[in-house]
């Protein structure tokens, strides 16, 4: 099937239409809440300090901490298809994945769903989205927009908007700080007599981390603690777990996810040479001054490593310590930005009237399982960090353990703002569980979906329910290239295709069995899931249990099941 693009709206400068405020902010006399929603590209709750993660500890959060203490904490958020597009089209349309089309990264998108932000627009709001869009149709639904091409580059990234002619430009600055510099000018620029929904989507702290200048250092000499189950080896668990390629031992890249540029140079493997030419390629963006300052810290660590000539587990420690710093330094800018969103709300008169929400597209393995990435149904990267403040009907402080799922934003916002949400919207408004109690109708249950493979790190297709202790998981589908219906049909000259191609003509596609297996954990004995209790003795009837919510699941939200 082809890429879609499809223009779906044409959105006016705000310039335009401002002009005619009346007073500053207080012209808010219209009671409906404005809404700021920060969200991040592949943040982990573990390395936000609210969470209270070891990690996060020694790397703390403090702006977005704040939001915590002001507001609600939910422990308990998950995604539905922990990947990017499929995470922003449950966004936009409260719809699972297969409802909205988006079930893979870079197919998909019904465009006939609404989105919606258009709703907001219609009952007279003020919409906008900066940073990294990332959906295959343009924004619609948007008075202003300002986004990253595709996944956004960090130093000097493009940008494009209706003032750029549809082309992207480039800008100079970070990635993080200029989402935050167009997403304070939408709010300077808006009209000031209606209320507005602004979107924040960062790049960071996405593959391959980059950090911002000014914390290129930071932490170095920290000793960060690596996960109880870091050295699993996915005995007793499906095969999926093993032949994934999201493991800092095997598939974390020296050159380009550890920025060992000094190893690019005599690239050997064909992999490798990809991996030089994705590190090249953001590092020719910086200016010759930024350049220096990542030399400066890079090039002394960088021989040091190679002298040392680490083998075995020392090897794997040093890849976990440098990607967990790249990593953290990338958060410590965005914790910056979030803090300048809430002095500028607090300066503007906004913070009464306004709901802020922080949340991430997806969760991300911090060496769990031996992993970065995401993808898998397993806690980390299925559950994904949620804070929300709006004073005037959350108390601060709050914590809530009620079972969330992005399908909810989208009916949380539309209620918020007075407006009934459409009936096949699946997802329902978390203003039921802002009190942090847990209303006797609320569900007990998640329904999961995978859909994405075979793709980049190669995870299994798989669909699950979750519970408030239990977990069922079924992985399934067809191995090789039988079941290729995306990336490896995309365009050529990506990364993607280039590494899928790789990885086929190495046979790790090609050699793909068929898979159809089962896992169980006792979340509440096994929170780190280690232990795949399916088709032991004594736990048949929580199987059965469990087996026949997901037979329900599938049949009455009408989920494809070709493969299964
Ligand atoms: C890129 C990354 C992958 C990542 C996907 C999806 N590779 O392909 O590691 O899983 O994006 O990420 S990279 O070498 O090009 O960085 S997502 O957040 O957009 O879903
Ligand atoms: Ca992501």
């Amino acid at each position: 099937m082809k890429h879609v693009k499809k223009l779906c709206a044409l959105a006016l400068p705000i310039a335009l239409y401002s002009c005619n405020s009346k007073s500053p902010d207080q012209g808010n006399e219209n009671e409906r809440p404005n809404i700021i929603y920060i969200m991040c590209d592949d943040h982990s709750y573990q390395t936000i300090s609210a969470y209270g993660s070891q990690l996060s500890k020694l790397a703390p959060t403090p702006n977005i901490d704040r939001l915590a203490d002001e507001g609600i904490l939910f422990q308990k958020a998950f995604v539905e298809n922990s990947l990017s597009t499929p995470s922003r089209a449950c966004l936009m349309t409260g719809l699972y994945s297969h409802q909205n089309g988006q079930r893979q990264l870079a197919e998909g998108i019904d465009t006939s769903k609404v989105f919606f932000t258009e709703l907001l627009q219609d009952a007279g709001y003020q919409t906008g989205v900066v940073g990294k869009w990332h959906m295959s149709c343009e924004p619609k639904g948007f008075d202003f927009y300002h986004i990253l091409d595709d996944q956004g580059q960090y130093y000097n990234p493009t940008f494009k908007g209706p003032d750029t002619n549809g082309e992207y430009i480039r800008e100079e600055g970070y990635a993080t700080s200029l989402t935050t510099k167009h997403a304070l000018r939408f709010l300077d620029e808006r009209n000031k007599d209606k209320p507005f929904c602004l979107l924040i989507h960062h790049k960071a702290p996405h593959r391959n981390w980059m950090p911002e200048e000014k914390y290129l250092g930071l932490y170095e000499d920290i000793e960060f603690p690596m996960p109880e189950n870091f050295w699993d080896d996915y005995e007793g668990k499906c095969s999926a777990s093993a032949t994934q390629k999201m493991s800092i031992g095997k598939d974390m890249e020296l050159v380009q996810d550890l920025k060992v540029e000094e190893l690019g140079a005599a690239a050997a493997t064909p992999y490798d040479k990809i991996s030089y030419r994705s590190l090249k390629g953001e590092l020719d963006r910086m200016t010759p001054e930024e350049r220096e300052a990542w030399d400066k810290f890079y090039k002394p660590r960088n021989a040091k490593f190679l002298d040392a000539k680490l083998e075995g587990q020392e090897l794997i420690k040093w890849k976990y310590q440098n990607y967990i710093k790249d990593y953290l330094r990338c958060i410590k800018s965005i914790d910056d930005a979030v803090g300048e969103v809430l002095n500028y709300l607090d300066k503007n008169n906004l913070k009464e009237n306004t709901i802020v929400v922080y949340t991430s597209d997806q969760g991300f393995y911090m060496g769990e399982h031996g992993w970065f990435d995401k993808r898998f149904m397993y806690e980390e990267s299925f559950r994904t960090p949620l804070i929300m403040r709006y004073p005037k009907a959350i108390k601060a402080g709050t914590k809530s353990e009620a079972l969330v799922q992005n399908i909810d934003y989208a009916p949380t916002f539309l209620s918020l703002a007075g407006i009934e949400k459409p009936e096949e919207m699946s997802g329902n408004s978390l203003e039921a569980v802002f009190d942090g109690e847990k209303p006797a109708d609320w569900r007990n249950s998640l329904y999961y979906h995978y859909y994405d493979y075979p793709a980049f790190h190669l995870v299994r297709k798989h669909d699950g329910v979750r519970t408030e202790r239990y977990k069922l998981i079924h992985f399934y589908g067809q191995g090789g290239m039988k079941g290729a219906t995306t990336h490896y049909q995309t365009t050529p000259g990506t990364r993607e295709y280039r590494v899928l191609h790789m990885l086929n003509d190495a046979g790790y596609i090609t050699d793909a069995p068929d898979i159809n297996c089962n896992e169980l954990y006792d979340l509440q004995n096994d929170p780190q899931e280690m232990n795949n209790l399916y088709g032991k003795d004594g736990y048949e009837d929580i199987t059965k249990e469990l087996q026949t919510l997901l037979d329900n699941y599938r049949k009455n939200l009408n989920v494809p099941q070709d493969e299964y």
